[in-house]
């Protein structure tokens, strides 16, 4: 069966194309910093986004038309779903993919029928891969969708719900396994509260650590040696997420133990509803040795939820990529479109031209970012800012030669200090525009 019989592998054709199903940024094997543009960006597609988001909203009924798709909780259509996803897979060039548990096997009536449900599936995944060498870049289980889950998962106030969901983790961390997964995500789909007089926030943050914990402790034991990852998200479903932003998840990382073996999965309309950009949070994590993965998405401004919008802004795109190429690169993240097709964009084709965008939207922003840092103009802007601290008593104070009383008497001497140069920010903001037009 062939799901897409009027597109053949998108072909990169320069920025002079007007083809809509070719790139005209991302061009795989082009040398950029060293790495081909393949081994920089290392796409992958959003199973739950890509292949099960139907269009639904709270005001209106499914949009999505999906030929391919008989709409049962069978078996077969969720195996047929598969073989189409890779179709989709090879002819966009997207190397890696992800997916919860319950985006590609239905549900059985007990946990050992949605396990086994789940094993019929992961069989035509790995048939699949090893037939196009697309892997997966990360697993996860749906931890928030079955009504079981209504106070969270790991941090219910029902210790059978925090029971089931760790048998969840388990069964998805050996199929994460199974399908050479580079890592793995927690995100907290319901980890968080509504109502302070309910909860008891000590206790259900100290369950999330026992939770995570006990994952770790699993993969250690089973030899899962994937990445975990938590991906924070300040709001929505509940109204306080634990893992709010990547500062947030980092504390509480630190706090209980799970510093070395967690890093963030960092996502762009996430990080807007902290009151972030996205940059400001690869930043940060970055900066803390923290910086994972990327769930590459657009938010909308105006709008007051995650909209999971394919990212076609380069000027956000060059952003990311510049602390991406500052940091080295990822290791074993990548680039998650973890994003959907607007509900009035139903028809298969659409899926096409939403990825081909977000990936030459990366890929010009590639290009500018190397561009800007060849330049050196950004380094030595910042050089001469923090000038002061590389001799006298800013290199004193680096090197841990002073205290609050050697600093006394310093300024007893001194008497006063001279305001630094300027801060420069426009003309920052204009030297960036250079590299954009
Ligand atoms: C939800 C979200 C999730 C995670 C994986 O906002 O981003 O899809 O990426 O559970
Ligand atoms: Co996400």
């Amino acid at each position: 069966m062939v799901a897409f019989p009027e597109v053949s592998k998108i072909q990169y054709e320069g920025p002079d194309s007007k083809n809509p199903l070719a790139f005209r940024y991302y061009n795989p094997d082009e040398v950029v910093e060293g790495k081909t543009m393949k081994e920089h960006l290392r796409f992958s597609c959003a199973f739950w986004h890509t292949m099960r988001m139907n269009g639904a909203d709270p005001f209106g009924a499914p949009t999505m038309l999906r030929p391919w798709d008989d709409g049962s909780d069978s078996i077969e259509n969720a195996q047929k779903r598969v073989r189409v996803f890779f179709e989709f897979l090879e002819k966009t060039g997207l190397q890696y993919y992800a997916f919860h548990d319950r985006d590609v096997a239905p549900e059985g009536k007990t946990f050992a029928e949605s396990c086994k449900n789940l094993d019929e599936v992961v069989k035509i995944f790995k048939e699949e891969s090893e037939r196009t060498g697309i892997t997966m870049l990360w697993g996860t289980a749906n931890l928030f969708g079955n009504p079981r889950f209504m106070h969270g998962a790991a941090t219910s106030c029902n210790a059978d719900a925090f029971a089931y969901a760790a048998a969840q983790v388990k069964k998805a961390l050996e199929v994460s396994m199974e399908l050479k997964a580079q890592g793995y995500t927690f995100w907290g789909g319901r980890e968080g509260y509504q109502c302070i007089w309910n909860t008891n926030m000590k206790r259900e943050t100290e369950h999330l650590a026992a939770f995570m914990h006990m994952a770790v402790d699993y993969a250690k034991e089973i030899g899962f040696t994937g990445q975990f990852y938590f991906e924070p998200k300040p709001k929505e479903p509940t109204k306080h997420q634990y893992d709010f932003d990547c500062a947030a998840c980092i504390n509480f990382l630190r706090a209980y133990g799970l510093d070395k073996d967690v890093k963030m999965n960092i996502e762009t309309n996430h990080a807007t509803l902290a009151g972030h950009n996205v940059e400001h949070e690869m930043e940060y994590a970055a900066s803390q040795g923290f910086l994972g993965s990327v769930d590459a998405n657009a938010g909308d401004m105006l709008l007051g939820w995650d909209t999971d919008q394919f990212p076609t802004d380069v000027y956000m795109t060059t952003k990311m990529m510049y602390v991406l190429l500052k940091y080295g690169g990822f290791t074993t993240g990548g680039l998650n479109f973890d994003a959907k097709v607007r509900r009035e964009s139903f028809e298969p084709l659409d899926l096409f031209y939403a990825h081909i965008g977000g990936m030459d939207a990366f890929a010009k922003g590639l290009k500018n970012a190397a561009a800007m840092r060849a330049s050196g103009e950004f380094d030595a802007l910042l050089k001469e800012r923090y000038a002061s601290w590389d001799s006298g008593v800013g290199a004193e104070i680096e090197a841990g030669k002073h205290t609050f009383k050697t600093l006394f008497d310093y300024m007893m001497n001194k008497g006063e200090i001279t305001p630094n140069a300027s801060g420069r920010q426009e003309l920052v903001e204009n030297m960036f525009n250079r590299f954009m037009f």
